[in-house]
């Protein structure tokens, strides 16, 4: 498996409909020759006891979550079996000749193992992300593929067995075949060291794969600037250090002006064969300093708001496509959010290009969620596939403010090793990017404090996210009106999560749970201790922007949905959603923190 940046290159895209065999017992698999779907084989044509049919799947479409596409299946978890029997057309065949072709895989979930024309070519868990594979030597003109998705809870996964969030199983992003030259450009992206009123200094990475990674020359360039930079490679890189001056007169990407240029990486190999790519950078500098995370040099306060990964609509479902991301993503934006924490795994790869488009900073994590089995080998692997493959994806998004190791867990044997994997491996493949976490803390002597049952991960992260239930799980709402949140003396401190369950259209007393207007009050009581604790604070992330599926909500008020959405699963807007909007409108250090008065969400 390998990371391969496929934008802008000409692909055969193998999304529509594709056959579908739910495997609940995990029984079929290369053990028994009757049971090997990936041999293919035809119970009629065979004239033998075959147990499943190629010819005769499910219709599913890709991408998509299985869980949606039919009431069996909603739950579920163990394998499922996708099939594409692909003939190319002449053009798409003749596009294939001479090349090296790659399978691509936007996003899957959990494991996929995967064969074509029945040779098994991977086997890898690395779930949410890109991956691609080189299958050149088996593609034929009619070419079998078979997947099978393995999307079992695990205590040796991450996440791991029991979190608040649906396990929706199958391939939810695009399948393509991928024509690349022998040599290939796997990747470039710019990294910025310095910009201000001198120009912008930094460098470019261009990765290389192939014969002829040992010597070869790149150049790039940005058009709109007029510039370009050539430069040498080996070992598969070719780092060129860049200056702009002041004179050029490049924009900076801000929330305000998310300037994006487009450039052009030309590989070229010592016989003279070429590979380009075409990609789009924003050059923008991130920093902490003290209690202070910068833009540009200039301090931020985080207007956050949090979702997961999970399109609008009765059923739930992951999002397919730039469509589904794209109502999420203007959720946010008519809040008045400048800053998206997509929680707690990685989210497609359509949204990071909205939050570049449209200037939302973003908080991407990996899903190190609860209890998590830090000190086995297995689990090590996976969290490293994935932090490698987040990192090489979401280092070209200049949307990406902080890159998150982890959400609410406890200190356990092997945590600290892992965490110090992780940011080596940040250190090497992202390094001017603050590395973040979100910490459940206690509520102690009316405060919310870091310190009273520390985490490791306190000293650990560059940003401190506080997650607090002030009012809903701790402490009840009649506490709230002196609450405190003290943030960390020298680091940036934002609250990544608080919030209160309102199912949609509920309405009731304030001070009774389970419905709008108690949620609307705890809101009212969260922005007020902010208000008061504002020297301690970076920002704030209420949770959640929209009610999501989750197995662990299942009272007659939510049904299988977790409802501290400010808006509910099909987007109506709570009181909470006016609110919310009317404070990130408001004046003062970065919010209208004065209280909830005034406040549409009252008439
Ligand atoms: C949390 C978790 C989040 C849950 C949320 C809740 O602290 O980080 O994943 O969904 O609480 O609703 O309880």
């Amino acid at each position: 498996m390998m990371f391969l940046q496929t934008r802008s290159r000409e692909q055969v895209v193998l999304d529509g409909t594709w056959g579908f065999m739910p495997d609940p017992m995990g029984a079929f698999g290369p053990a028994k020759r009757s049971r090997s779907v990936f041999q293919g084989l035809d119970p009629v044509k065979e004239d033998r006891a075959v147990e499943y049919d190629i010819n005769a799947m499910h219709d599913i479409q890709v991408p998509g979550d299985w869980n949606t596409q039919n009431p069996e299946w909603l739950n579920l978890e163990e394998a499922g079996w996708y099939t594409l029997n692909h003939t190319f057309s002449e053009t798409q065949w003749s596009q294939l000749q001479g090349q090296r072709n790659f399978l691509c895989f936007e996003s899957v979930n959990y494991s996929l193992r995967l064969w074509i024309n029945g040779h098994e070519v991977a086997d890898t868990q690395c779930p949410f992300l890109p991956q691609a594979f080189d299958i050149t030597e088996h593609l034929k003109e009619t070419t079998l593929i078979c997947v099978r998705v393995d999307a079992r809870r695990d205590a040796e996964r991450m996440p791991s067995k029991v979190y608040d969030w649906w396990n929706y199983g199958g391939i939810f992003g695009s399948v393509s075949i991928c024509p690349c030259p022998q040599t290939v450009l796997s990747d470039c992206h710019f990294t910025v060291e310095q910009l201000d009123d001198q120009g912008v200094r930094g460098a470019i990475t261009v990765d290389v794969d192939g014969p002829c990674a040992q010597g070869f020359s790149v150049e790039v360039s940005v058009p709109e600037l007029g510039l370009s930079w050539t430069g040498q490679g080996t070992d598969g890189v070719a780092r060129l250090a860049y200056t702009i001056g002041s004179d050029v007169g490049v924009v900076p990407w801000s929330c305000e002006n998310p300037k994006l240029y487009d450039y052009r990486v030309t590989l070229t190999t010592p016989e003279g064969k070429q590979d380009q790519l075409d990609l789009r950078v924003g050059f923008r500098t991130i920093e902490c300093r003290g209690k202070e995370i910068l833009l540009n040099g200039e301090s931020l306060f985080l207007k956050g708001i949090a979702w997961h990964d999970e399109r609008f609509g009765e059923l739930g479902g992951r999002t397919r496509n730039r469509e589904d991301c794209a109502e999420l993503v203007s959720v946010a934006k008519e809040l008045g959010a400048n800053f998206a924490r997509l929680a707690h795994y990685p989210h497609s790869e359509h949204t990071l290009d909205l939050c570049d488009e449209l200037g939302l900073l973003v908080w991407d994590e990996i899903p190190v969620y609860w209890a998590i089995e830090y000190d086995t080998p297995v689990t090590r692997e996976i969290g490293d596939t994935m932090w490698r493959q987040m990192l090489l994806r979401d280092r070209q998004h200049p949307c990406v403010l902080v890159h998150a190791v982890a959400n609410e867990t406890y200190d356990a044997p092997g945590k600290p090793e892992f965490m110090q994997g992780l940011r080596q491996v940040a250190q090497e493949l992202n390094p001017g990017i603050p590395l973040g976490a979100a910490i459940a803390v206690p509520f102690v002597d009316g405060e919310y404090t870091l310190f009273d049952r520390p985490d490791m991960l306190v000293e650990f992260s560059d940003v401190i996210g506080i997650n607090e239930y002030g009012g809903w799980y701790s402490p009840p709402l009649s506490k709230m009106p002196t609450a405190r949140v003290t943030g960390h003396p020298d680091k940036p401190t934002f609250i990544s999560e608080f919030g209160a369950s309102g199912p949609s259209g509920v309405h009731g007393p304030a001070d009774e749970l389970w419905n709008e207007d108690n949620q609307l009050e705890v809101y009212k009581q969260q922005f007020a201790m902010f208000g008061r604790c504002m020297d301690s604070l970076c920002g704030i992330s209420p949770w959640v922007m929209k009610d999501f599926r989750s197995p662990l909500r299942q009272n007659g008020f939510q049904r299988q949905f977790n409802c501290k959405g400010v808006v509910s699963a099909v987007g109506k807007q709570k009181m909470t959603y006016h609110f919310v909007r009317d404070q990130y409108a408001g004046s003062g250090p970065g919010l209208g923190l004065a209280g909830s008065e005034g406040s549409s969400a009252d008439a």
